[in-house]
């Protein structure tokens, strides 16, 4: 027995030795002390020893027992030490890398167009007001002065979903809706999608944007109508720009008329741009017909007002230089990066 404990005193001495991970080493003091171990086997055996045999014996075993404990206690600390140092090697990080950064966005050419009108006429004195894209006909053509029969439903071919609802084709509803729920005086700019069935190729497309003007007051006059347009163009192509109204027609203006700016490529002289004309349209606009101001409860002898659209899409092409409208809509990050 004495030679037992010896020999498991000096393979206990070398296996600890040799362990290299604290899980081994958890199984090593499993076999020598764990309940059914070796150890606490020879502990309960001692019963059988002669009796004269057992004192010395059975402080062999403790002595045994005791040297198997610190041995494993020294090897723990060890190999704990050995491993938290493996850990912090391998999770150390290197403060000194360049940083992966962060990309920040850039606002669509749309919406920078978009806010830069809705700025200017903001310090003009009016308000920006937004509505539904799904309209109905009321709104969108008849309160307009826009009949069911009228041609102009054919230039602005409409997606409709039943009889009474639709995609609106510009956003001059929003005008209605806010006449309807206000008394003048009303100075509102309504940017916002619009919807046409035309095809989508280079110059066109279903999906557009746009923004309206709308002032109704008395004794709104033609003059204030130009010298907020012109204005307008100043602020928004450069101070030296000039602005020529030429008569045109729309169904819910009279009279009407289309606004050209002097072309900011070549200060009109003529260019590739303005097609040697030295002029470009930029926005409609007129009067408000007597009839839409009835229609949303206005006395046109009392109040009139002026009106104004503009396809904001035509402004971006113009201003950035895009060839296709389709770009717009792809949001292509290398075309939309190069807008600031
Ligand atoms: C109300 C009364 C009148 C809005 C107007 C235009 C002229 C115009 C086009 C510009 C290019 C549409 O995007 S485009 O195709 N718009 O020429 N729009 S007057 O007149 C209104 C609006 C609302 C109640």
């Amino acid at each position: 027995m004495k030679e037992t404990l010896l020999h498991i005193q000096s393979e206990a001495r070398e296996k600890v030795a040799t362990v290299q991970s604290s899980a081994e080493l958890e199984v090593l003091r499993r076999a020598y002390l764990g309940r059914s171990g070796v150890l606490p086997q020879i502990l309960r055996s001692m019963g059988k020893l002669p009796a004269e045999e057992r004192p010395v014996i059975g402080k062999l075993a403790n002595e045994t027992k005791e040297l198997i404990e610190q041995l494993l206690a020294q090897r723990a600390a060890d190999l704990g030490a050995r491993e938290q140092e493996a850990q912090l090697a391998a999770e150390r990080i290197d403060v000194t890398l360049p940083g992966r950064g962060g990309s920040i966005g850039k606002k669509h050419p749309l919406t920078l167009v978009t806010e830069e009108i809705c700025e200017i006429f903001t310090g003009l004195g009016f308000e920006v007001v937004e509505g539904p894209e799904v309209e109905t006909e009321w709104h969108n053509f008849i309160a307009l002065n826009i009949p069911p029969d009228h041609p102009a439903r054919d230039e602005q071919d409409t997606f409709y979903f039943s009889d009474d609802l639709l995609l609106r084709t510009h956003t001059s509803p929003v005008q209605i809706r806010t006449m309807e729920s206000r008394q003048p005086p009303v100075r509102i700019i309504v940017p916002g999608r619009v919807y046409r069935r035309d095809p989508f190729d280079a110059t066109h497309s279903p999906i557009f944007h746009q923004v309206e003007g709308l002032l109704v007051d008395e004794d709104t006059t033609f003059a204030d109508l130009k010298g907020t347009l012109t204005a307008f163009a100043q602020k928004m192509f450069g101070a030296g720009v000039r602005t020529r109204f030429r008569p045109s027609y729309f169904p819910f203006t009279e009279p009407s008329a289309e606004v050209d700016i002097s072309c900011i490529f070549c200060n009109g002289d003529g260019c590739g741009v303005c097609k040697q004309s030295g002029w470009i349209e930029i926005l409609g606009s007129g009067m408000v017909h007597p009839n839409v101001l009835r229609n949303v409860g206005y006395d046109p002898e009392q109040v009139q007002g002026f009106a104004f659209g503009m396809g904001i899409d035509r402004i971006a092409i113009l201003k950035y230089q895009v060839n296709d409208i389709r770009l717009f809509f792809e949001n292509d990050l290398r075309f939309v990066r190069q807008f600031e």
